[in-house]
């Protein structure tokens, strides 16, 4: 449609215009990821994010995602401006791990190393010994249960239990969880999956056990990306944010992919699997956050520091 090329026209512009870089999230609206790789930015899943947006020469960072992706570039890179289509982009995950509970948490377990999620704020992961994405998040684990050390893990517990059952680490978990693949369920997939017999299972380890358990690949969004672009299947049943099929699409073109039903799967609900915080990014908001400065991430001091030494320590793991 015209209003929408208008519109990718008027944001590429404006990024230009204010040496600004984009970096979008697989989540995001398929026109944002489109616009990111047309101009030169990235998108990626947000262990890629964090590291493409500390590299990137571009003064202004232009982040579409949620909230704590924001963050952790401002905390990278404090030289630059991060800005956000929408500030209030937040994630269930965030919300549900409060800074003060969370550090009265780790006061009663001081014998335990402490490892976040990325899907955190900064006020958390300036508590932490370790921060993780889904991507390098069993390594570290495994890396720190081989040390012998024991591990307290927020927020999400289906992720916790799951690099528990892997790793066989000693872990505490915080109980949280993601709204969007904490709706994956079991039953509902296992019909599926006897209708789609020839069909390749793939599976967040944000979702659910028995989710869990019925795939044939668990993985990050960028190893759930590869395993359809390398899979020999030619149908995949995906349980994941729907967001991802956009770009599954246009690596893997002959292939047949199909949403991993939820909880309110029906002919009514057809973005149950969709996340309503990564949803709030738009191209009109990525052109005007770069036209107001509106939307612009601080992390104060000392918090910024304090937690700079939990995401390098990842990125000085996984280089
Ligand atoms: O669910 C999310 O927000 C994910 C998968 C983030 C990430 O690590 O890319
Ligand atoms: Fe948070 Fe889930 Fe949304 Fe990701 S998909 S931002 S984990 S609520």
């Amino acid at each position: 449609p015209p209003e929408r090329e208008a519109a990718k026209a008027r944001a590429r512009a404006l990024l230009k215009q204010h040496d600004a870089v984009l970096v979008a999230h697989y989540y995001v609206d398929g026109d944002l990821q489109d616009l990111a790789l047309e101009t030169g930015g990235c998108v990626s899943d947000s262990l890629e994010m964090a590291r493409f947006g500390r590299e990137h020469p571009a003064r202004t960072l232009v982040v579409a995602g949620v909230r704590f992706m924001g963050e952790t570039a401002k905390i990278l890179s404090p030289e630059k401006r991060v800005l956000m289509p929408d500030l209030d982009a937040t994630c269930s995950l965030d919300l549900g791990c409060p800074a003060d509970d969370f550090a009265a948490f780790c006061d009663a377990h001081p014998d335990r190393k402490v490892v976040v999620y990325a899907n955190t704020s900064a006020a958390v992961k300036a508590r932490a010994d370790w921060m993780v994405t889904s991507s390098c998040a069993l390594a570290i684990a495994r890396h720190l249960h081989e040390q012998g050390q024991k591990i307290l893990w927020a927020p999400d517990r289906h992720l916790g239990r799951y690099i528990q059952e892997e790793t066989g680490a000693d872990m505490l978990l915080w109980n949280g969880e993601c709204i969007v693949h904490d709706e994956f369920k079991g039953l509902e997939l296992e019909l599926m999956r006897r209708e789609h017999p020839e069909a390749m299972v793939l599976v967040h380890p944000e979702s659910p056990r028995r989710v869990v358990e019925l795939a044939d690949v668990v993985g990050s969004t960028s190893q759930l990306i590869k395993a359809v672009v390398e899979g020999t299947a030619s149908t995949y049943i995906v349980a994941t944010d729907n967001g991802i099929l956009h770009r599954m699409r246009q690596l893997a073109p002959g292939k047949t992919l199909l949403e991993a039903p939820t909880a309110g799967t029906s002919a009514t609900c057809k973005s149950c699997a969709h996340c309503p915080w990564m949803a709030m990014n738009a191209l009109q908001g990525v052109a005007s956050c770069l036209e107001t400065g509106d939307g612009e991430v601080f992390v104060p001091e000392p918090v910024r520091g304090q937690a700079l030494g939990c995401i390098e320590r990842m990125l000085d793991f996984v280089r």
